[in-house]
């Protein structure tokens, strides 16, 4: 028996058309011969239909890729880098004639303007910031420099700082305040009418809606030339017709001789009510991809910056309140992002409507830098699926499940918080299915960890109004001294079974409940409730060596001596396949299959022969996601066939009995979908 892992290969289909790209193309090219490529991507684009496979040579393409047309079920339309070559999609331009000014700033002429906060300007593919006070600092895109700030509660367009002070009267007029201060749910912004001595006055009519929170936080001022006094800052003149960019680059140095890119479109990639179209291995910079259509693809691409805003329109919207600040947009039926880096970016980095979407093996990091109600993973669609995912580092949430029916297994979420308050590992407020009988999303076999902002923050964060959330064989540890699971009032429904949790509060230990404010769903929330059942769970505070192998090295197997084994009650659904007398608490039982998340997880398969031919596979629970093959032997061409007769399955763990035919040898794999 072997067993490998394996992306999926096809061969164009008979009849369809192989187009090819290359920057030193030509359109007028047919494009269908390697010497003779297109030139550009949105002329394969027009073209290409159904079974088509549109093979992109090595470059930055300053385009849009969007299809003209849709594939079917059998016959995607395939946009995918030629022999792995370094594709990029660049929704950046280049700023060239610069000319020196003063105090190691240039200026350039720029064709273009996104709107005030929507600009985005990088030197070198380094991001350099809008002219502000004070400068960024050293730190990454989650570390902005921010002062000292007192939003008035009483006239709440007043905002004070020590460190403004010692200026001319309306030395900051103009400039746009962006910060968290006091609940911090998330960042607002507005723009300065007029200043005087350490306090400012903004304008009422630009005051983030929903929410305008006051009291003391932090936050900075940006958008006015005067404010360009620092390296790698850049101030945009938007005059009628004659926009002028002015930027200082590291050691004042001539831009010329350097690769200074502005911002221009909002997508890199958008398909727009097109089905089964499929992006493969293309990397995308400065822009966002919209799947809006039912099977469209976008897998192994390399994607940064999808979204840019620091002008906050609504304060609530996990997207900042435009479409691409959801980073990756499912807007459909089963579309599916797969094997992708989504990192740096404004918004989300995934964000689901729709049903039946996919987001597998995707690495996701440094989310939310603008500190809106964005998270790295959005879902608001029906029967989502969301597993094997490593998503770290945002200014809120990582995880917000607010669809219905969702599965959120096997990933690996940490680190929210780095600009907001009040927020979770896994964050749902208001959020019940349409019937009793439904489960909004069932959360099981993640590890969930590092909440340390310095207030104290939840692991997994059920607020108030959630209903029915299914909560079961986490690894959940670290935080700054909350609950791993916190279940606030009003709630109903939830079961949480079999968590391993350590380094954080028990299961509930904080509880904050609302009713009867804010009630979302009046005909559903009549009167105060806070259900929820707890089993199985085991919580050992600060102490996880004495149960656990190995937890800094992700060993979270008990061990053989633990008090948990066989501590645990039966819980049909939950603890089928139990090993010894009882269940265990936690989870991982004692003589059950290890299981592993996030992008490096990856299923363990043991065969044993039984004797006669026969074989027994068994697999650990994350091979739930997984299709077992057969192949017969490994010479080529190599031809790995599905199993489809499993004849065992229970729960998400199963096993497989296999005539073994004589006494030749089978082979069998593993894969993900
Ligand atoms: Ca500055
Ligand atoms: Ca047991």
């Amino acid at each position: 028996m072997a067993l490998s892992l394996a992306g999926i290969f096809s061969l164009p289909r008979a009849g369809a058309t192989t187009y090819f790209v290359a920057p030193n193309g030509s359109d007028a090219n047919p494009g269908t011969n390697l010497a003779a490529p297109f030139q550009t991507i949105q002329q394969v684009a027009a073209k290409a239909g159904p079974g088509d496979t549109c093979m992109i040579r090595a470059g930055v393409y300053h385009e849009t890729l969007s299809p003209t047309r849709s594939g079917t079920v059998n016959s995607p339309i395939t946009f995918v880098a030629y022999s792995n070559e370094v594709v990029t999609i660049d929704a950046a331009d280049a700023v060239t004639g610069w000319t020196a000014l003063s105090n190691g700033i240039y200026q350039a002429s720029a064709g273009w303007d996104l709107g005030e906060g929507f600009n985005q300007v990088f030197v070198d593919g380094v991001m350099q910031h809008e002219a502000r006070y004070p400068d960024y600092g050293a730190g990454d895109v989650l570390h902005p420099g921010t002062v000292a700030v007192v939003v008035s509660t009483t006239n709440t367009a007043l905002i004070t700082s020590a460190a403004w002070g010692g200026k001319p009267d309306n030395y900051w007029a103009g400039a746009w305040f962006v910060g968290g201060v006091g609940y911090s749910w998330a960042w607002q912004s507005a723009q300065v009418l007029s200043s005087t001595g350490t306090s400012i006055l903004v304008d009422a009519s630009t005051q983030t809606p929903n929410w305008w929170f006051t009291g003391a936080g932090a936050g900075y001022l940006w958008g006015k030339f005067s404010l360009l006094d620092a390296d790698n800052e850049w101030y945009l003149q938007t005059n009628a017709g004659a926009n002028t960019l002015y930027l200082r680059i590291t050691g004042g140095a001539n831009p010329s001789t350097h690769s200074v890119e502005m911002k221009h479109r909002n997508w890199c990639v958008d398909i727009n009510g097109w089905n089964y179209v499929t992006v493969s291995g293309i990397n995308l910079w400065a822009g966002a991809a919209r799947l809006a259509g039912a099977g469209n693809i976008l897998q192994n691409s390399q994607a940064q910056f999808l979204s840019h805003f620091t002008t906050i329109s609504q304060g609530y919207l996990e997207n900042g309140g435009s479409d691409q600040g959801s980073g990756v947009l499912l807007n459909g039926a089963s579309n599916i992002v797969r094997g992708c880096t989504l990192a740096n970016t404004a918004g989300c980095g995934v964000y689901t409507s729709g049903a039946g979407n996919t987001i597998t093996r995707n690495h996701i990091y440094n989310t939310d830098y603008s500190g809106t109600y964005a998270c790295a993973i959005a879902i608001h669609g029906a029967g989502d699926v969301v597993t094997f995912n490593t998503a770290c580092a945002s200014g809120r949430d990582i995880l917000r499940p607010e669809g219905v029916g969702s599965t959120i297994c096997f990933n690996d979420l940490s680190n929210p918080g780095l600009l907001c308050k009040d927020l979770g590992v896994i964050y749902a407020w208001g959020v019940s299915p349409p019937a009793a009988s439904q489960t909004s999303a069932r959360i099981a076999f993640n590890w969930i960890h590092d909440n340390n902002y310095p207030v104290p923050s939840p692991l997994v964060y059920l607020d108030n109004y959630d209903q029915n959330f299914v909560v079961d064989h986490n690894v959940c540890w670290n935080t700054g001294g909350d609950s791993g699971i916190r279940v606030n009032g009003p709630a109903l429904g939830h079961q949480i079974y079999n968590n391993t949790l350590f380094n954080c509060a028990d299961v509930g230990a904080y509880a904050y409940d609302q009713w009867p404010a804010s009630n979302p769903n009046p005909s559903l929330w009549t009167n105060d409730v806070n259900q929820y059942w707890a089993s199985n769970n085991l919580f050992l505070g600060s102490s996880p060596q004495t149960q656990l192998v190995n937890w800094t090295n992700d060993d979270f197997r008990l061990q053989p001596d633990a008090p948990a084994i066989d501590a645990g009650v039966v819980i049909p659904g939950f603890t089928d396949g139990y090993v010894g007398k009882s269940p265990d608490l936690g989870a991982y039982e004692m003589g059950g299959t290890a299981w592993s998340a996030g992008t490096g997880s990856r299923p363990t398969l043991t065969g044993t022969n039984t004797g006669g031919g026969g074989l027994v596979l068994r697999a650990s629970v994350d091979a739930a996601y997984y299709q077992l093959y057969c192949a017969s032997n490994l010479a080529p061409p190599l031809v790995w066939n599905p199993v489809t007769n499993v004849p065992f399955v229970s729960g998400i763990q199963w096993s497989v009995t296999l005539a073994n035919s004589g006494n030749s040898s089978r082979y069998y794999r593993l894969q993900g979908n």
